[in-house]
């Protein structure tokens, strides 16, 4: 047997290799007081609170390896007495209130458990401390220097942001660049308000004291006025957090990320640990708007409904149901996004539904479905653990998906080669053994240049090729074409670069892809995502135990889940096309009523309806088209020209303030459900907290809605709304509510309410109709816009880390002192060359419209490129932004925008 056995106060225990005399002891089920020892962290063994004697010797066992044979004691009279000192005289230096009886940091328990009174701590204070920042706060006289936070910081975030300074007694922790915390690197994960045994570093307002060392002993959903807990699942980014929700008198008291999460693994980030400030923003919806003589004006939910019913009808009496549309929310659940595709199909009659994963990754949909078969990452993220080289595509994790960024960036510091492919040099870029800086809208060249180089050099797989794949010959022949020189010349990277990059992916045991927007959000996304899907095909490194496959980083909560739940205009639930007779009959029987057999409208199609005047009404659920769809003043005049626009919404968004109709909804801490994350696991959402006023969750609003066009939808709550799906969509039949609150996260698929999902898959075969991987041979093609004089510059539109999407939830609350405006970045040869100073305001202007940004003169983007995020709806970036989009899935081409720049 690997590990060791060892003696513990007489008992033997075995434990794994490495481990330390610390989980030995506990293994023996005694306890130890720790007080610099956390289970995330590397032993620091600078307290010296765990001392046992090891073979007779005097150690601190949390930094001291077991041993085969070694005989420990921990419970004699002098060692208690050893230990008890070492708390006391760390107590003794603190002021008294460090130890108040109704402190409730791990500190102050630890000394109540050792009758160490409030007395003992007899530190004078005055050090002072620092509230610069709106969701971290030190008090320095509470500091033991125990260095996790420091530790916490460089070893699960990555970001290094902490430092101890001064010396002996005088030790603390503070911002590694010296100054106010809120200008230091520190990126509000809350990783050092979590692990901080004493209280020095907290979370301001109600979340003080709140840690997860003790949120677990609260009660689980209980009494409304006491402080209740709620586990859940994070409704901002697709990696899908485990959460931890203190509630107190019907409000958010703190969140905290699970030690369980299966993603997150005690992590989070500055969204969902700290953006819940928009819960209560007096700018939330709280009773439906009607437009009356053109201003929108609150009514009872009755007049509102009767509105829609009315407005429904009518267009459907005098356009037919094709007139009829809706936007599914990815922030929504899937149980809501199931219901509003049965209603558009069920009551409305049309497939004209679709989310914004429209916007975002429907090329990887298409992309992975044409080469692998299945419309999903192929991996469990828990694999990337084994990967020894990751190639990172067009995603900004740190920023984007911040805790799989850590998670990744810890990888690199063990070990891993990363090769970063990125035109801006973004975080993962600073780490990266090669970081390739395509121009915008050429990755299509650059990948064939990887692909050639593997296969000159002999990287390829051949039996895998031979037995898994087809497609090479016709690769092969098209990469006669991109040679290093000519991709070069085409994308701008040096062939040394390409070839460097190639060789530490090809040459890898178990490479992995990583990827995002930068792939998808272009004129040739699905091509993007096809050929990059070639490089892992041609290495076997997909559907084998040779790689972690190829992976997007889907962008909302339940962008997976919304597609999943057949919110789209071609799909059913499940990914069974309308087109298919079969599956039709499938939902017929369910549903009992005729499907239309006809694909709906994808989102640029309904605007260009309705400015056509062929669209009559429009229902848009958790979407702020106006902000955050292309060509932002085209989508304005087309919800103007339609006659019924409905908005559920949480504020009155850009979108909201053109609607006719106006549904107060609650958000993801206020309802019940399930959200699919980045890698196809279901997860639950709780409601933590009630939602506001007359707000109602989606859920409610859609059958609502039915109700008063005189339908009845079935599944009356969200876990029967899923049950249901499971009956259309084999790939779900197996889950259920009860099932994941019993078993946490499942992956889909999974058929078999008996058997667990599949985690990562194709791992026999690959769900294409012969089984095979497909390499795909489609030529590069430039981008829908190119700079010219007019509009020297490429924008290239992406996320900044301390706001979201339109930025609704972000903007209200304390993450706006973190980020205030949205910002245009420049090379500082452009600001010379444009005569822009950093901070100045700028205007900026395409062919389609104009924006007003403040410039930052940085080196992040290369010369001739500008970037800027697009989280301030009053700062216009989505007007810049063209109608150009995706040949195959009308994705919009965000990432390239020809534009201009001047000073006002
Ligand atoms: N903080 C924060 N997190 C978010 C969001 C948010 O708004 N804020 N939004 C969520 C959503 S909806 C999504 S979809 C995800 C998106 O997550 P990401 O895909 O990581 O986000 P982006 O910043 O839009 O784009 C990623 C990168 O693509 C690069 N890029 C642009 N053009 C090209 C190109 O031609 N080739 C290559 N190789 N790279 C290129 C950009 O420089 C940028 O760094 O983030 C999610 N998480
Ligand atoms: N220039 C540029 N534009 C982009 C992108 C880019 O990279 N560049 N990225 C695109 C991408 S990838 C995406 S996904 C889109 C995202 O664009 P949106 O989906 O428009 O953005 P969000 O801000 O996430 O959410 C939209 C609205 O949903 C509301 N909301 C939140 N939760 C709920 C809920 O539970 N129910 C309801 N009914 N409403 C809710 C919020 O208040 C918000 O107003 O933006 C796209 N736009
Ligand atoms: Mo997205």
């Amino acid at each position: 047997m690997i590990g060791c056995e060892i003696e513990v106060d007489g008992t033997g225990v075995h434990v794994p290799e490495g481990a330390s005399l610390l989980a030995a002891v506990r293994a023996a089920g005694a306890e130890l007081p720790t007080l610099c020892s956390d289970d995330r962290l590397s032993p620091a063994g600078s307290c010296r609170t765990c001392l046992v004697r090891a073979d007779g010797r005097t150690v601190a066992a949390c930094v001291t390896p077991a041993a085969s044979g070694v005989r420990v004691e921990t419970a004699t009279d002098d060692l208690r007495q050893l230990r008890r000192d070492a708390v006391a005289v760390i107590a003794s230096a603190l002021p008294s209130r460090a130890l108040a009886d109704d402190n409730p940091s791990e500190l102050a328990h630890l000394c109540r458990s050792l009758g160490i009174g409030p007395e003992a701590a007899q530190g004078a204070g005055g050090r002072g401390g620092d509230d610069s920042h709106p969701y971290v706060h030190l008090d320095r006289d509470l500091c033991i220097a125990c260095g996790r936070c420091v530790r916490m910081c460089a070893e699960v975030q990555g970001t290094f942001a902490l430092t101890l300074v001064g010396r002996g007694a005088d030790t603390v922790v503070a911002p590694g660049t010296g100054g106010a915390w809120v200008e230091s690197d520190c990126v509000a994960c809350g990783g050092c308000v979590d692990t901080c045994p004493t209280g020095a570093i907290t979370e301001p307002g109600p979340a003080r004291g709140l840690t997860s060392g003790i949120l677990p002993q609260l009660p689980l959903g209980g009494a409304p006025t006491a402080t209740a807990r709620t586990p859940t699942t994070c409704g901002y980014c697709g990696v899908g957090c485990a959460l931890e929700v203190a509630a107190r008198d019907g409000e958010v008291a703190a969140v905290l990320p699970a030690r369980d999460g299966p993603v997150n693994q005690g992590h989070a980030c500055v969204k969902g640990r700290f953006a819940h400030g928009y819960l209560t923003s007096p700018e939330r919806l709280t009773r439906p708007l009607l437009r009356r003589a053109g201003h929108l004006e609150p009514v009872g939910w009755d007049e509102a409904l009767g509105h829609i019913a009315r407005g429904l009808h009518a267009a459907v009496g005098a356009g037919g149901p094709d007139s009829v549309a809706a936007i599914s929310s990815a922030r929504a659940t899937n149980e809501e996004n199931y219901l509003v595709q049965k209603f558009m199909r069920v009551v409305i009659g049309t497939n004209n539904v679709d989310n914004c994963s429209r916007l975002c990754h429907s090329p990887s949909a298409a992309g992975l479905t044409a080469s692998f078969g299945f419309s999903g990452g192929t991996d469990s993220f828990d694999d990337v653990e084994r990967a020894d080289c990751l190639l990172v595509v067009g995603a900004n994790p740190v920023e984007a998906h911040p805790v799989v960024g850590a998670r990744l960036l810890q990888r690199v510091l063990r070990g891993a080669k990363l090769v970063v492919a990125d035109p801006r040099a973004v975080g993962l870029a600073l780490h990266a053994d090669v970081h390739l800086r395509p121009r915008p809208g050429t990755n299509v060249a650059l990948f064939h240049g990887l692909a050639r180089v593997l296969l000159a050099e002999g990287l390829a797989d051949e039996e895998f090729l031979r037995e898994r794949a087809t497609g090479l010959p016709e690769l092969t022949e098209l990469l006669d074409d991109y040679p290093p020189d000519r991709v070069a010349d085409i994308t701008g990277v040096p062939a040394a670069d390409l070839v460097a990059a190639a060789r530490l992916y090809g040459r890898a045991e178990r490479p992995a892809i990583v990827y995002g927007l930068g792939v998808t959000e272009h004129l040739h996304g699905t091509d993007g995502v096809r050929s990059l899907s070639n490089l892992a095909i041609l290495r076997g490194a997909v559907g084998t135990d040779r790689g972690y496959g190829v992976n997007p980083l889907r962008g909302q909560n339940n962008v997976q889940g919304a597609s999943d739940m057949g919110a789209l205009p071609d799909f059913l639930p499940g990914y069974g096309k309308v087109t298919d007779t079969a599956v039709r009959s499938r939902a017929e029987a369910v549903w009992g009523v005729r499907v239309p057999p006809r694909p709906g409208l994808r989102i640029p199609d309904m605007f260009a309806a309705a400015r056509a005047r062929e669209l009559r009404a429009l229902w848009v659920i958790g979407e702020d088209v106006c902000a955050t769809d292309p060509d932002a003043n085209r989508v304005a005049q087309a919800l103007d020209a339609c006659p019924l626009v409905v908005c559920n919404e949480l504020f009155l968004s850009e979108t909201a303030r053109h609607a006719d109709v106006v549904l107060p909804v609650a958000s993801w801490l206020e309802k019940d459900g399930t959200f699919v994350n980045f890698d196809r696991r279901f997860q639950r959402v709780r409601p933590a907290v009630p939602p506001p006023g007359e707000a109602r969750c989606d859920f409610d609003a859609v059958h609502a809605v039915a109700a008063a066009m005189g339908a009845d939808l079935g599944c009356a709550t969200p876990a029967s709304a899923l049950a249901e799906c499971g009956r259309l969509a084999p790939a779900f039949a197996g889950l259920s509510h009860d099932r994941l609150d019993r078993q946490g996260a499942i992956p889909w698929p999974c058929p078999d309410p008996d058997r667990q999902g599949e985690a990562k898959l194709h791992t026999e075969s690959f769900a294409t109709p012969d089984g095979r991987a497909h390499l795909a041979a489609a030529p590069y093609l430039p981008p829908g816009e190119r700079p010219d004089d007019d509009y020297p510059l490429v924008m290239v539109t992406g996320r900044r880390w301390a706001h979201y999407n339109s930025g609704s939830m972000t903007r209200r609350g304390g993450n706006l002192a973190l980020d205030p405006v949205d910002v245009l970045d420049l090379h500082p040869d452009d600001a010379i060359r444009y005569h822009v100073r950093n901070g100045a305001q700028v205007t900026v202007e395409s062919r389609h419209g104009r924006a007003r940004l403040i410039a930052r003169v940085s080196e992040q983007t290369a010369p001739g490129q500008v970037f800027c995020s697009f989280h301030f709806p009053t700062s216009g970036v989505n007007r810049l932004t063209s109608d150009h989009a995706d040949t195959v899935t009308s994705c919009p081409e965000y990432k390239v925008t020809a534009v201009r720049v001047a000073t006002p």
